[in-house]
């Protein structure tokens, strides 16, 4: 185990709570209804269901949550699909070199595809042993570990395979876009 100093970013407090934040109302999931979707520069796209979503294979992955307004939440046990799986299904493009992720309203955020393809980049649905609750992103969102939390968007329907990096919604009200809480990457 690091010693708790070195794992807390710059200008960073650790919290036990762990707090809710987001924009907009936590949508209504109906697992008959919802779906997930991998499009764009890729060679077979794909739309699963929710079951098949959790018929992927399974990792866990423990990691700390840094929030751009200041607080980190340590230790937390994440369950789902890393996105290496996601890759191989869908067979990106030569040309494919960010991805757009879009969850439910109007939230988006992208990252670079090699970033992703860190192995602590994990698509979630359970979280310290239970199923993932609506308020901190059921059924299934994304966490990013290395980037501040705003790269973890909740509410996940869609990745989208870009050749050039489009900004999020808080990428485009201010906030970095390549988001490193180590090195305090903030605002743009
Ligand atoms: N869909 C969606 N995802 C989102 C957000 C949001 O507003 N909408 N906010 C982000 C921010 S700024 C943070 S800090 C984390 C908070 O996650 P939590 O509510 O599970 O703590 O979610 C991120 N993912
Ligand atoms: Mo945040």
């Amino acid at each position: 185990m690091i010693e708790e100093k070195h794992r807390i970013p710059p200008n960073q407090r650790v919290t036990s709570k762990f707090p809710v934040l987001h924009v907009g109302p936590i949508p209504k999931f109906d697992s008959e209804k919802w779906d997930f979707r991998v499009k764009g520069l890729v060679k077979t796209p794909v739309r699963l269901t929710y079951e098949e979503v959790l018929n992927l294979p399974k990792t866990v992955s423990v990691s700390d949550f840094h929030c751009v307004t200041g607080w980190s939440k340590l230790d937390n046990k994440w369950e789902g699909v890393v996105f290496q799986t996601v890759f191989e299904l869908v067979k990106p493009l030569k040309n494919a070199k960010y991805v757009m992720v879009e969850a439910e309203g109007d939230y988006t955020t992208s990252l670079p595809l090699a970033e992703l393809l860190d192995n602590d980049a994990l698509l979630a649905y359970r979280l310290n042993g239970k199923l993932l609750e609506p308020r901190h992103g059921g059924p299934l969102r994304l966490v990013v570990p290395k980037k501040y939390a705003y790269k973890s968007a909740k509410w996940v329907r869609k990745l989208r395979f870009t050749a050039k990096q489009e900004l999020g919604y808080w990428e485009k009200r201010g906030y970095s876009n390549t988001a490193d809480p180590w090195k305090e990457q903030r605002y743009a």
